[in-house]
């Protein structure tokens, strides 16, 4: 077994980044957001990779903050307040912001439960795939906390505003079937095939034109800010770039000649 917090493993252009504490059902601390963040930031900048599967090992996925870590626990003995503010901006903001911005999709692949600050990162990858079993919890609420990790902005996106305040405030377990039904995930699978759908489902992704893949997460962000005309200007902008991109040629060019593209672009 792997001491590593964070353990890879690269298959067909898509790179497989575990969360390993799974005594503490994955929970994030200090030290694994390191590990992540520096994976991520690895992956982003090798041409090799396509796509990055987000998986947990054991029965978890991430149960969020590691809530015993020195660096995040309240301190119980009435000492000076812990800064979660400081804890946020140093860890979860340039993380979350990571994941928004990879050059590359990105899976979440959620093989048990994602509660707090898991299920948001869970959430912020581009297509979500959980296994039957997993359940997604805003725990915050229970903790005093309000959804961080971007779970304030991303809620009321997802599923609007009654079932993301009803998700918040009450913090109940929502089985991974439900949250397929109402639009929080991408799909819901049985657990004996998470694994290879999710491998799947990369291998696809990794397939298509990335560049235009992570162009299309981009516009759709900023165009959630935009009225109408600004989303059109954006979507303007962004296509000018990708046509005179290489995928375009490659796609356009394997349509007309009938063949398979071969996509390269970052
Ligand atoms: O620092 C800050 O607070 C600011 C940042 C906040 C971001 C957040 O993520 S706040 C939310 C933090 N997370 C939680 O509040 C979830 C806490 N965990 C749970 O509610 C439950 O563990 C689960 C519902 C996720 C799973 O329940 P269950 O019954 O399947 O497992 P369990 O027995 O509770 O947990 C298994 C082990 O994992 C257990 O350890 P043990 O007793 O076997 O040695 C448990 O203590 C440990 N564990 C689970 N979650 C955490 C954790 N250890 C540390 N931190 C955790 N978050």
């Amino acid at each position: 077994m792997s001491d590593a917090l964070i353990l890879s493993h690269t298959h067909h252009a898509v790179l497989t980044l575990t969360l390993n504490r799974p005594k503490a059902l994955n929970s994030f601390t200090t030290a694994m957001h390191v590990e992540l963040l520096a994976a991520l930031n690895q992956a982003a900048s090798d041409a090799s990779v396509r796509c990055v599967v987000l998986t947990g090992a054991g029965r978890g996925f991430c149960a969020g903050q590691d809530l015993a870590d020195p660096a995040a626990a309240p301190n119980l003995d009435g000492g000076p307040a812990t800064d979660l503010g400081a804890l946020i901006d140093r860890y979860y903001r340039p993380l979350v912001q990571r994941l928004r911005n990879m050059p590359v999709p990105v899976v979440a692949a959620v093989n048990g439960v994602a509660a707090g600050a898991g299920a948001n990162v869970a959430l912020n990858c581009d297509l979500v795939i959980a296994a039957q079993s997993a359940n997604f919890i805003q725990a915050f609420s229970k903790i005093g906390l309000i959804p961080d990790a971007g779970g304030s902005w991303l809620l009321p996106r997802l599923v609007g505003r009654a079932r993301a305040l009803g998700l918040a405030m009450l913090g109940d377990k929502l089985p991974a079937e439900q949250a397929q039904q109402m639009g929080l995930i991408w799909q819901c699978v049985p657990d004996a095939e998470l694994a290879a759908q999710a491998q799947a489902l990369a291998e696809r992704l990794a397939g298509l034109p990335t560049r235009a893949l992570a162009a299309t997460r981009q516009v759709m962000d900023a165009c959630g800010e935009m009225n109408m005309d600004q989303a059109l200007v954006a979507e303007a902008t962004l296509q000018g770039q990708l046509g005179s991109a290489h995928d375009y040629l490659e796609g356009v060019g394997a349509f007309m000649q009938k063949r398979a593209p071969v996509f390269t672009d970052r």
